[in-house]
């Protein structure tokens, strides 16, 4: 209850901060976009983690209110990192994209703070893409996919997409699950998998990213089998703006 009323007064007092992890094309070594992760820091209870006041505001019907929260501050952000052009990556949650309003609001934070739409990507978990409501998914995807930003789908691997499916779904790319990644190259049968998802999202023509890289040999792995892109704690942690703003400028060389 003390968590539930601090999340209530922090949506309120707009209180949530938006943070900012590389990801980096592994072919060049340079930044690619960022994606933004939702933080927040409570006085009393300190640094809460996302998934405990995600999950929360999902339960209490507050995830749209904080999901536009989070939008509408990485759409400031952007225009003030303009010249840069880079592109930044947002989270949505199942609640939020099941929601009838969802696109219109997106649409109002879109025309408000004019970002250009390529420079936004929705990250879509897979666990979103329930077979009952395929066909909504579907109109709902095409109806953002029009706005001009792109979709990625999020811990892919770990749901039940079936490939007809997702060959029918207007996205540019997949992210490959960090469970997939964390026992590579070691890992004979996670290597399979991985070395079968790239050669699935090569036929699929969709970009790949590989979430969860935290070693040298992970990264080479990834990079010689195929994959394009990647993320992860080997190439930096989400930042604050003012950090990544010097990571923009100074135009790290990650390889
Ligand atoms: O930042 P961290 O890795 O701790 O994030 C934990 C979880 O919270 C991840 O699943 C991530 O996708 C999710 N998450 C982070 N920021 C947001 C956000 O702004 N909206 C939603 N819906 N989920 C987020
Ligand atoms: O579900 P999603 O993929 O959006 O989760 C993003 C979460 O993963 C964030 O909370 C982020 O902090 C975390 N994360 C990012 N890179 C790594 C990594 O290399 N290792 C681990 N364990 N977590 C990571
Ligand atoms: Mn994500
Ligand atoms: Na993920």
């Amino acid at each position: 209850l003390r968590l539930e009323q601090a999340l209530r007064k922090a949506l309120a007092q707009q209180q949530l901060e938006v943070h900012y992890q590389p990801k980096v094309d592994l072919r060049t070594g340079q930044l690619q976009s960022l994606e933004a992760l939702v933080r927040w820091y409570d006085k009393e209870l300190g640094q809460v983690p996302p998934e405990h006041f995600i999950a929360l505001a999902e339960t209490l019907g507050l995830i749209q209110q904080l999901g536009q929260q989070v939008l509408r501050q990485v759409c400031y952000q952007l225009q003030s990192w303009a010249e840069l052009a880079v592109p930044v990556a947002v989270n949505i949650s199942a609640k939020e994209l099941a929601d009838p309003l969802f696109v219109a609001q997106f649409r109002q934070i879109l025309a408000e703070t004019a970002v250009d739409p390529k420079l936004l990507e929705l990250e879509i978990t897979e666990s979103c893409l329930l077979p009952e409501r395929e066909n909504q998914t579907r109109h709902t995807l095409q109806q953002l996919r029009h706005l001009g930003i792109r979709l990625a789908i999020d811990d892919f691997g770990t749901g039940y997409s079936s490939l007809s499916y997702l060959r029918h779904l207007p996205i540019h790319s997949l992210k490959i699950d960090r469970s997939f990644i964390k026992a590579l190259p070691e890992n004979g049968s996670d290597k399979q998998i991985t070395s079968a998802i790239i050669a699935m999202a090569n036929a699929l023509g969709l970009d790949l990213i590989a979430e969860g890289i935290e070693t040298q040999a992970q990264k080479e792995f990834l990079l010689a089998a195929g994959c394009q892109y990647g993320q992860g704690y080997w190439f930096g942690k989400a930042q604050d703006p003012a950090a990544t703003r010097v990571l923009l400028e100074k135009a790290t060389d990650y390889s």
